[in-house]
């Protein structure tokens, strides 16, 4: 039979492309470039030499290869914020989490696996604070052949809010951790990487939306600042909510949008007003006292096409006052899954592992009361009033290898008092936590329930928290005491929401169900860098099931090393961690 040769060409091109775009293959090389922003220069961190860095363009269920060469002048890692790398925590990136960091000159090849993750997530550097200027955005378009599930917009397009630092984020954080105290915050916010018209020196560079009366747009929002959560919303126009986290949303149209560090939104724009300029604009949602946090707004204009002559300024959004907990809450409570017959949800309706966090900001004592944080203490935050501190060897390495003393595996699953954690006046010294390195050790396959209650020592905070390896479902959240009898009543157990990222509201609490079902080490942390760094974190260690695709499988042959001293490990000293506890046990020489 003879076969037209235009038929095998297109065989061969649908091969090459299909294969490709399957294996997509991306080189970051991580390296300083200057770079100007409120009318001064100082050098900041970037991949290829972007701010903000490339957007990978990917589909549902690719795996993407990514080699990281550290050029720079730090130790690195870079995390892909909402992948749950089935079976890959060794590329997940927290530093001393899941590997040691990549020194300066380094290499090391990262995998993302993609499996159901399909819309808008990110990714960022996780060591130190070097992700204030180290990130992108990640757009995961449906299968080949499948579509939205909502009318395909005329155009897609990124809106990357983040923050600007005038100093060196290294001294930021440096100054931070050596006064104690609340530190510094940055000096603007940014929408795709430029401040905009309110700030000195930036109208020229503003993000310009260019639009066409008549079309609609997908904006697909991150939030990377490091520091805050923030209001966004478009002058005179309605967003339509469609997505977050990768995940679809029943859609439901608001004036303002909140987002939250980690978090994205994807929302729909109708140009359905007339021919104009308007502003977008984005400010923090703080409970933080006036003076001591970034009070700034940023913005970009929506440029319709057209003849016409545009008012000036452009037209400014609403946004809601700085400390509005209610319409942030009211946010959240509104987000639900599609859920349809193309979209299931898979929400975990028998529950065996309860678990119930406390998330609280602290105070430490300091010799001579010499830190700057309230009465001369040192500022902490904890989960159940441990306040996380990093090992010197990964959790994941120690873990696989057997390597004793790096980690404990007594992090409580309640907080070691039940009191009224939202009410105003407390002992002092429940503001003083235990400083350690637990983990949470799950069984392969459990269903936890995790009810997040956030405290009011020092006043309290909203918080961010994000899970690695994992998506979760967000069953509910409402203010002050989580009560045990009726709040779980209230539990949407029908359309929840499918997160990564979730605010805990101040003085609030808030539930989320998952399924254990992806072994190895899993980080979870609050957004906020500077809660993170004082210890507002935690680390599940799940378990391998029985069957060989749910074991952990052994670490790629590059993973960068850790310095530490030769620990000879005896079988006793070993099984002492228990005996389904280390899957591999060696001797480390
Ligand atoms: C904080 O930031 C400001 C503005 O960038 C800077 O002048 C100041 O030195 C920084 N440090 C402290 C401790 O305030
Ligand atoms: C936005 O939605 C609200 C409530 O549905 C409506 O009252 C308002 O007119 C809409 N605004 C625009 C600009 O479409
Ligand atoms: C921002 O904070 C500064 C310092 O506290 C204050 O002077 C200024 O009025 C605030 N600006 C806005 C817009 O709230
Ligand atoms: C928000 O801040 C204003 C001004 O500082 C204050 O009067 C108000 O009580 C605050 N609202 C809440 C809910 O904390
Ligand atoms: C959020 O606020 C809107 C407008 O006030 C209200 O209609 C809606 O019921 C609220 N949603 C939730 C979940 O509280
Ligand atoms: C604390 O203060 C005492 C008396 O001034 C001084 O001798 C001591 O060195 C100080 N300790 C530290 C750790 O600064
Ligand atoms: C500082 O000390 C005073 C006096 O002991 C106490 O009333 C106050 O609550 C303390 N502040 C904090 C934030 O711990
Ligand atoms: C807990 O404290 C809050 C704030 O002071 C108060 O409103 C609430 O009634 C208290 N709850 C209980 C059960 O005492
Ligand atoms: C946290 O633990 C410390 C040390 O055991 C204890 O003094 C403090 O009261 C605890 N705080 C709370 C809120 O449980
Ligand atoms: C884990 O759950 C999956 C899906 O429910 C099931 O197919 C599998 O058999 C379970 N494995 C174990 C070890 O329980
Ligand atoms: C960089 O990482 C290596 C390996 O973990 C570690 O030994 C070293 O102390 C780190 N350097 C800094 C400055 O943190
Ligand atoms: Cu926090």
């Amino acid at each position: 039979m003879k076969v037209p040769t235009y038929h095998l060409l297109g065989f061969f091109l649908f091969f090459f492309f299909y294969h490709r775009r399957a294996w997509a293959h991306y080189k970051f090389v991580v390296k300083e470039v200057p770079c100007t922003r409120l009318c001064s220069t100082k050098n900041i961190l970037t991949v290829n030499g972007q701010f903000p860095g490339p957007t990978l363009y990917v589909h549902k269920g690719d795996t993407i290869i990514v080699d990281v060469y550290n050029r720079g002048k730090y130790n690195f890692t870079i995390h892909w914020h909402g992948v749950t790398q089935p079976r890959n925590p060794w590329t997940d990136g927290p530093e001393y989490i899941t590997q040691c960091p990549i020194q300066p000159g380094a290499k090391f090849r990262q995998k993302i696996i993609l499996t159901t993750e399909e819309g808008t997530l990110w990714w960022h550097a996780h060591s130190d604070w070097t992700r204030a200027t180290v990130y992108g955005a990640m757009i995961i378009y449906p299968k080949w052949g499948t579509t939205y599930p909502f009318p395909k917009p005329d155009a897609e397009i990124p809106i990357i809010l983040g923050d600007w630092w005038k100093q060196d984020i290294k001294e930021v954080l440096d100054e931070l951790l050596l006064s104690g105290g609340e530190g510094n915050y940055s000096d603007a916010f940014t929408i795709n990487g430029q401040p905009g018209d309110l700030y000195p020196c930036s109208k020229q560079d503003t993000f310009r939306l260019k639009v066409e009366r008549g079309l609609t747009y997908l904006l697909r929002i991150i939030n990377s600042a490091v520091q805050d959560m923030l209001f966004f919303a478009i002058a005179d126009h309605n967003l339509t909510v469609v997505g977050s986290d990768a995940s679809y949303l029943k859609p439901f149209k608001r004036s303002f949008i909140v987002i939250s560090p980690g978090q994205t939104i994807d929302v729909l724009l109708e140009a359905n007003q007339n021919p104009n300029h308007y502003y977008m604009a984005a400010k923090s949602y703080t409970v933080a006292a006036e003076g001591v946090f970034d009070n700034t707004t940023t913005t970009a204009i929506v440029e319709y096409s057209g003849n016409y002559t545009p008012s000036s300024p452009p037209l400014f959004p609403y946004l809601p006052y700085y400390n509005d907990t209610l319409a942030s809450v009211n946010f959240t409570a509104s987000l639900r899954s599609l859920a349809d017959k193309e979209h299931p949800i898979d929400v975990p309706m028998e529950i065996n592992t309860y678990l119930f966090y406390t998330l609280s900001m602290n105070t430490f004592p300091c010799p001579n009361n010499s830190c700057s944080g309230p009465n001369g203490t040192r500022l902490l935050a904890s989960v159940n009033n441990i306040s996380f501190v990093n090992p010197e060897i990964d959790i994941l390495e120690a873990y696989y290898y057997c390597i004793p003393g790096v980690f404990g595996i007594r992090f409580p699953d309640f907080p070691p008092l039940f009191y009224n954690f939202t009410e105003e006046y407390y002992p002092l010294s429940y503001e003083i936590p235990t400083r350690g390195t637990e983990v949470k050790i799950l069984d392969y396959n459990s269903t936890v329930e995790l009810v997040f209650q956030g405290t009011s020592l020092l006043l309290g905070s909203d918080h961010p928290m994000h899970l690695h390896g994992f998506s979760f479902y967000v069953v509910g959240v409402g203010l002050g005491n989580f009560d045990n009898e009726k709040d779980p009543l209230t539990y949407n157990l029908v359309d929840p929401p499918l997160q990564n990222t979730i605010i805990v509201p101040v003085k609030g609490w808030l539930t989320i169900r998952f399924k254990a079902n992806n072994p190895g080490v899993w980080y979870m942390h609050c957004h906020f860098d500077r809660h993170m760094v004082w210890g507002m974190d935690a680390v599940f260690i799940v378990k391998n099931g029985k069957s060989p695709e749910a074991k952990l499988p052994p670490p790629p042959n590059d993973m960068p090393p850790c310095y530490y001293k030769a620990v000879p490990i005896t079988s006793k000293v070993a099984n002492s961690l228990g005996p389904d506890i280390c899957p591999i046990r060696m001797e480390i020489k």
